[in-house]
């Protein structure tokens, strides 16, 4: 029986509108996948779609939490970020230092916008902040909003593959060795998410494209994209299983009616398709 993997997250808990740990812990674990979280910070509900939040910012307790385990000798096969405030990247530095092993990889989703506009929370020196940052990641899992925004290039609904790969190209260049980009709107009723990697084959699926901004969908498909990873899944596979997962959900979450989209999918029904790829591997 193979050893189970352990992942340490390092982003927000948003008590309502299901995202970032609340969607990572779960996902993680139908993985089989140890999900140790630590909370950027504790927020009533996350901040689109909903009028206002209350906060608590966890920056002065990341260190000492990590401290805490250094008689522990806990050994981490990937540390995730993804929501952060703007003081907390330089954080992420010193965390690094602190856990990451030879084998720990490093998966950055920079979790700052979408549709083209930054998250309420922030403003452009986070951007920069993030553009200084992404180079510690083995892997990149933007959207294209992000993306556009990492890159300085223009925002549009409908980019055509061939618009994305000279973003993806201009990533790689920052020395990140993959970048694993969420849906994309390439033809009209699909989205198409990539794998790309400079010189190597370019890995892409699309599944069917639904005209709502559904919330914490990039989140889902992060810790399904990662999860997958550690458990050796190749690319090809592990978009379509990832598509599948989230698509499943969306369907669920529509049969109930109008969606209440800042509430999230109903990815709960869903996760039997991740534990049965856990079940298939041991
Ligand atoms: O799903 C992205 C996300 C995560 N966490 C918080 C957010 C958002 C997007 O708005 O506000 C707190």
């Amino acid at each position: 029986m193979r050893k189970q993997k352990r992942v340490l997250t390092i982003q927000d808990y948003s008590c309502l509108g299901r995202c970032s740990l609340t969607v990572a812990l779960p996902v993680l674990s139908s993985l089989g996948i140890e999900c140790v979280g630590i909370p950027s910070m504790v927020l009533s509900n996350h901040t689109a779609g909903f009028a206002s939040w209350e906060e608590i910012d966890l920056e002065e307790k990341i260190l000492p939490i990590l401290k805490k385990w250094d008689n522990y000798n806990h050994h981490f096969d990937a540390i995730y970020t993804g929501y952060l405030p703007t003081k907390q990247i330089a954080i992420m530095e010193k965390v690094f230092q602190k856990v990451k092993e030879k084998d720990t990889w490093i998966y950055i989703d920079p979790c700052f916008g979408d549709k083209g506009k930054i998250y309420p929370g922030f403003n452009e020196e986070h951007v920069k902040r993030m553009k200084e940052y992404i180079h510690h990641a083995d892997v990149l899992l933007p959207n294209l909003t992000e993306a556009c925004f990492l890159t300085d290039t223009p925002y549009k609904e409908d980019y055509s593959l061939i618009d994305v790969l000279p973003i993806l190209d201009k990533l790689c260049s920052l020395g990140i060795q993959k970048i694993v980009l969420s849906g994309f709107k390439e033809k009209e009723n699909q989205l198409t998410s990539i794998v790309y990697q400079k010189e190597k084959k370019i890995i892409k699926r699309s599944t069917p494209y639904y005209p709502y901004l559904f919330h914490g969908t990039g989140d889902l498909f992060a810790s399904s994209y990662i999860g997958l990873s550690l458990l050796g899944i190749k690319d090809e596979e592990i978009l379509s299983i990832t598509h599948k997962f989230i698509d499943d959900a969306i369907s669920d979450t529509l049969k109930e009616g109008t969606p209440s989209l800042c509430y999230g999918v109903n990815f709960e029904r869903a996760l039997p398709t991740l534990i049965k790829e856990n079940s298939k591997e041991s």
